[in-house]
């Protein structure tokens, strides 16, 4: 049995985008997040299929736009990526709303806004359009928040780390320039994939943040190390690590949310303030602190980041029950 895919296929400031625009299967659920839910019980092959290889790689991520569950809502996102389905993804919500509205796959009922129901809650967005292209793309995000700070691990072979975890639409394990960690390029990329997946470990060893509104969204995913910036009118860089061997090409859109909520938390941002994220290539995304709020009983903020995303083509994808592949495979 051949199953088929119709994707737009591009990325978010150097991150690839698979927008699956036919093929979607019909889910189960009253809210995106019981969606998800039923979407890795019954058709997780998709994301599979479609993330791992030989059909995608390590950094494939991408998903799919469905009806709203909600009246206020105009349209409905589950992401996919290797690592999972992912609560939130920024940079994922930056390229599916600009190939989206480029392809007539969304109409908003307010030209430059959409309100957008995504697993972890609602975001709002607001974008610029020129010529048929989108030119931006700006995300006012679910609220972020710090859950732990100064969480000793020892890293064999590396050493001593504090580490704190926030909450950005996924937990991220941040790393500040300390002791054995003297920067990005101190490290390098494959230091940095390698030590990330004990980092991670690590860390899941050590807790597991819940999320205070909703139990369903729990536990460290990602990595972020932070950095100073390397580039002219930016503020800070990272290495975003997710999957088994992603570091993220975008800043990250859950990855900056958590960060401007940890540097909020430390007093080194203050409400209304702008900051300039540098990925590990160099592109960029802007943050901005826009609001103080509470999660539940911790304080947090909540975060805008703005990017964009160019669509490189259409990409019509078979997974064919004979192919022994058809599910994907990993090599880590
Ligand atoms: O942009 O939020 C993001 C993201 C998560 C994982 C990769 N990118």
């Amino acid at each position: 049995m051949r199953h088929t895919f119709f994707c737009i296929d591009g990325h978010t400031a150097g991150n690839p985008v698979r927008l699956v625009a036919g093929g979607a299967p019909l889910l189960r659920g009253g809210d995106m997040l019981a969606r998800r839910q039923d979407f890795l019980a019954r058709f997780d092959w998709i994301r599979t299929g479609l993330c791992f290889e030989p059909r995608g790689h390590d950094m494939m991520s991408g998903g799919f736009l469905y009806p709203p569950t909600r009246d206020d809502a105009d349209c409905g996102i589950l992401f996919i990526e290797t690592s999972g389905c992912l609560p939130m993804c920024g940079h994922g919500t930056i390229g599916m709303v600009t190939f989206g509205l480029e392809h007539g796959l969304i109409t908003p009922r307010t030209p430059g806004q959409l309100r957008i129901e995504v697993p972890a809650g609602v975001i709002d967005i607001a974008y610029a359009m020129d010529g048929g292209k989108v030119r931006w793309v700006r995300i006012r995000n679910v609220p972020a928040y710090v859950a732990a700070t100064g969480i000793a691990i020892e890293v064999p072979g590396f050493g001593p780390l504090s580490v704190d975890v926030s909450y950005g639409g996924n937990y991220y394990a941040i790393i500040e320039p300390q002791g054995p960690y003297a920067g990005l390029d101190d490290l390098g990329a494959s230091r940095i994939v390698e030590l990330s997946r004990t980092i991670r470990d690590l860390m899941r060893d050590a807790i597991e943040p819940v999320h205070p509104l909703d139990d369903r969204i729990r536990g460290v995913s990602h990595v972020l190390w932070a950095d100073k910036p390397k580039g002219e009118g930016a503020d800070g860089r990272n290495a975003v690590f997710y999957g088994e061997r992603a570091i993220d090409r975008s800043p990250c859109g859950t990855g900056t949310s958590a960060r401007l909520a940890h540097l909020e938390h430390q007093g080194r941002l203050n409400v209304g303030d702008r900051f300039v994220h540098e990925s590990y290539i160099g592109s960029r995304f802007i943050g901005r602190v826009e609001e103080a709020v509470m999660v539940g009983d911790r304080p947090g903020i909540i975060p805008s980041i703005e990017g964009s995303a160019i669509a490189t083509g259409f990409n019509t994808i078979w997974i064919d029950r004979e192919d022994p592949f058809w599910a994907g495979f990993s090599v880590v």
